[in-house]
């Protein structure tokens, strides 16, 4: 540790992002690979898992029976508990999770504040500490009225939890309804030891600028973030919104082709090739399950080539009836 301070050479070198893959094998099968950071089942049918690595997401598949996702990093990593949050970490790269039972924090505001508040003290004691991407996924998130949406509730309690952490660098994000238990929020996230770069959406007012129309606490996500390797980009939840407004209301495919300019409007305002491909996995979240097959259609017609995850989620804005994020690995 000593010589890597004082020879140049030896000092840590950029890390390269880690490789996010769509896989059809047994959930014990990955996590017999020590360079597995994290593994993702969806839905009621995922195989249940007592590794800290393996998060069960309580989003129901809409194309394949027990869809994986498989986060892999270059070297084995260690994992463990603490208290409700489970982590895993190695070469960098670390990976955490927390489920919040929102009838043991009075409700959906102090759960999310609760939430962020404990993965902001986990952070606080590693070294992994820049996060780069979140995942939220929240019970009815459309429900209740105006401020009282749990949506907004949840982006007041996130503030809060939040604090000065993030210190206005703000990662990549999704927030999206499952229905799941119903007083479950889950919170998990790609963090490293170096920082990435936020980007925003020439096509879009950001996000922690929105008008006061959206609620008190406006949410807190960049676009996207590039890796500090510069050979990935971590796509932010992608919807229909232009400027701050939702565009094409009821109207699905309408919505699909809106998201597809927003990501080509994101990719070409970073030094990413245009486009997707084969490696640069997407995940397609879908309000209806009646409409999984049309989306996938029109997708699969204009991503040809491209790994799609549909899975049936709630946008948080009622009126959106699709949103897609994902990686674009150069
Ligand atoms: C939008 O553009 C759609 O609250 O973390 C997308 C990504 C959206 C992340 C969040 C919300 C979030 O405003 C919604």
């Amino acid at each position: 540790m000593d010589s890597g301070r004082k020879n140049p050479l030896l000092t840590t070198p950029t890390r390269h992002a880690p490789r996010v893959s769509y896989r059809d094998h047994t959930a014990n099968e990955v996590l017999d690979d020590p360079t597995v950071l994290a593994v993702f089942g969806f839905g009621h049918r995922a195989t249940a898992a007592q590794d800290p690595r393996w998060l069960q997401v309580p989003l129901e598949p809409l194309q394949y029976r027990a869809p994986m996702e498989v986060w892999q990093v270059d070297v084995p990593v260690g994992s463990g508990r603490d208290g409700a949050l489970r982590w895993s970490a190695g070469g960098g790269w670390l990976f955490a999770a927390i489920d919040v039972d929102e009838r043991e924090h009075g409700g959906p505001e102090h759960a999310a504040a609760h939430a962020y508040a404990r993965l902001c003290a986990f952070l606080g004691s590693r070294s992994e500490r820049h996060v780069l991407r979140l995942w939220n996924y929240q019970a009815a998130i459309n429900q209740g009225h105006g401020d009282a949406e749990r949506y907004k509730l949840f982006c007041a309690g996130r503030a809060q939890g939040m604090g000065e952490f993030f210190a206005d660098v703000f990662p990549a994000a999704s927030a999206l309804g499952h229905h799941g238990p119903p007083h479950l929020l889950q919170v998990y996230l790609l963090a490293c030891d170096q920082a990435g770069t936020p980007v925003e959406n020439p096509r879009q007012v950001s996000a922690w600028r929105y008008p006061r129309q959206y609620g008190p606490a406006a949410p807190r996500f960049a676009r996207a973030t590039i890796l500090p390797a510069h050979d990935a980009l971590a796509i932010s939840g992608t919807a229909a919104v232009v400027g701050h407004s939702s565009a094409h209301r009821d109207d699905l495919l309408a919505q699909a082709d809106e998201i597809l300019v927003n990501l080509d409007a994101l990719l070409a305002s970073t030094h990413m090739p245009a486009g997707f491909n084969a490696r640069s996995p997407l995940k397609v979240y879908v309000r209806h399950a009646e409409d999984a097959a049309a989306v996938q259609a029109l997708l699969q017609q204009r991503l040809p080539g491209v790994p799609l995850l549909l899975l049936q989620a709630d946008v948080c804005r009622s009126e959106l009836l699709v949103e897609i994020d994902g990686w674009r690995y150069r």
